[in-house]
Parts: structure tokens; C-alpha cells; sequence
């Protein structure tokens, strides 16, 4: 357990959620290497919500308020992060969850649909066998039918680079939260909110509350 009077505590504490969700089995090693990579931007950036950022995240809750079938997708790093954020968001914008992860494990597929359930998620999907998206010849082209498959908005609140683009070639809007302003992810979507997705889905829940009232 890190002092709270470390200088660097909040960062610290990051990564404690990050290596608690590894000891889970929630999240993947390589994992702590991506959110590595986080850090630095986030560092760079200096660890606040930028005004664009902001903006962002005020189109991207109209965008998910106007949607027809939003999906909120959830891989390892972002279940470790904001768990209870995420169940919340699902709640308000009535999308499931769905569950897609890039380093492949039906094992770990299970314990983040249970961590989820266990954090008050109501509906957890996961990718099925026979329901593909174009474009993608990783496992990730597996998806649900009554999620990402039927979506027109999908929220991706970080992760490797090459599905946003095949979403987006599938005629999906995609939101994606990413601290890395040139990673593929954030190039190709529909929204990108370059922010940590500690300080992002927070404001996004606030975004779409309001919005909604
Ligand atoms: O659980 P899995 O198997 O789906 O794996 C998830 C990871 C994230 C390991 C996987 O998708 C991956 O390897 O991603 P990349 O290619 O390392 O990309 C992750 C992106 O997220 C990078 O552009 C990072 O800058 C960014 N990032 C990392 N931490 C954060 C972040 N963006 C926002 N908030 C963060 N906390």
C-alpha cells in the first residue's frame, strides 16, 4: 500500500489497481506494459482533462445519447480501471457490456464477466463463435449479436488499434478514450477523447446525466 503522502500517490495507486486486476486474472501482463505507455502520455500531458478533451467528451455523450443500440466494450485494462464506472454507464445509456479482448482467453473472458456481475453489472455479452465483424483477422472479430454485431455506437475506452478501424469499417460510429493522440485507435474513430480513462468516464457519466435531464 503506497503513503498517501507520496508525491506520485494517485499514479501509484493507478498501477495498484492495475497489478491487482493481473493477481484477479481480470487483466492481461501485458497489460502493465500498455498502461506503461499510458503514463508517459499522461505525464506529458500533465495528468488533467485538457479543454479538448472536454469537448470531446461532450459530443461523445450526445453521440451515445442519440444512438439506437450503443455498446459499451470491455477489455482488461479498462475493467481494472473503472469497473464500477463503466456498470454505472451502462445503466444510464441502457447499453450492455460486451467483452473483447485482444491477448485471447476464454478463462479470462469469464472472470471479467463475473467481476463486472459482481461490481452490479446487470447484462455481460461475450464474443460468440458464429457471429463475425469484416475486416479483422484476429480473435477480436468475434462479437455478440445483441452487442457490438446490432451496434451503431460503440465506446471503447482503450485498446490496440485495429479493430476501432474495422468497426468503423463495419458503418459503426466508435468512441475511443486514449492517452496516445497517434496511436490507431485515436486516428481512426468516430470521437477520440485523448484522457486518462481514470478522469474520462467519470466525466462522460456526468456529460450524459445532464444531457439526459
Ligand atoms: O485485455 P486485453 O487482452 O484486451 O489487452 C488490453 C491491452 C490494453 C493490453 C491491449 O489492447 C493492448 O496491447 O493495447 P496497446 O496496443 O498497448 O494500446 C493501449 C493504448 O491505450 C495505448 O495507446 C496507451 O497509450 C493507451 N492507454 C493506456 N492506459 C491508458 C490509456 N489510455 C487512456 N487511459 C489509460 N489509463
Amino acid at each position: 500500500m503506497v503513503s498517501k503522502k507520496h508525491p506520485r500517490y494517485e499514479s501509484l495507486r493507478i498501477r495498484d489497481k492495475l497489478v491487482d486486476g493481473v493477481k484477479k486474472g481480470i487483466t492481461s501482463t501485458h497489460g502493465l506494459i500498455a498502461h506503461g505507455r499510458g503514463e508517459a502520455f499522461d505525464y506529458l500531458l500533465g495528468e488533467k482533462t485538457t479543454k479538448v478533451a472536454k469537448k470531446s467528451i461532450d459530443s461523445a455523450a450526445a453521440l451515445l445519447l442519440l444512438a439506437k443500440n450503443p455498446v459499451i466494450s470491455v477489455n482488461g485494462n479498462a475493467v481494472a480501471l473503472v469497473s464500477n464506472e463503466l456498470v454505472q454507464l451502462s445503466k444510464i445509456l441502457d447499453a450492455p457490456l460486451e467483452i473483447n479482448i485482444f491477448h485471447p482467453s476464454k478463462k479470462r473472458e469469464i472472470k471479467i464477466k463475473n467481476y463486472l456481475i459482481k461490481n452490479g453489472a446487470k447484462e455481460v455479452l461475450l464474443p460468440q463463435k458464429n457471429c463475425k465483424i469484416k475486416f479483422i483477422s484476429s480473435n477480436r472479430k468475434h462479437v455478440n449479436k445483441e452487442g457490438i454485431y446490432k451496434a451503431d455506437v460503440v465506446f471503447v475506452p482503450l485498446e490496440d488499434g485495429d479493430r476501432t478501424e474495422a468497426l468503423v469499417k463495419n458503418k459503426k460510429k466508435v468512441i475511443v478514450v486514449d492517452l496516445n493522440p497517434m496511436s490507431r485507435s485515436a486516428q481512426k474513430a468516430t470521437i477520440t477523447i485523448v484522457d486518462n480513462i481514470i478522469r474520462a468516464v467519470p466525466l462522460l457519466i456526468e456529460k450524459v446525466k445532464q444531457y439526459k435531464n
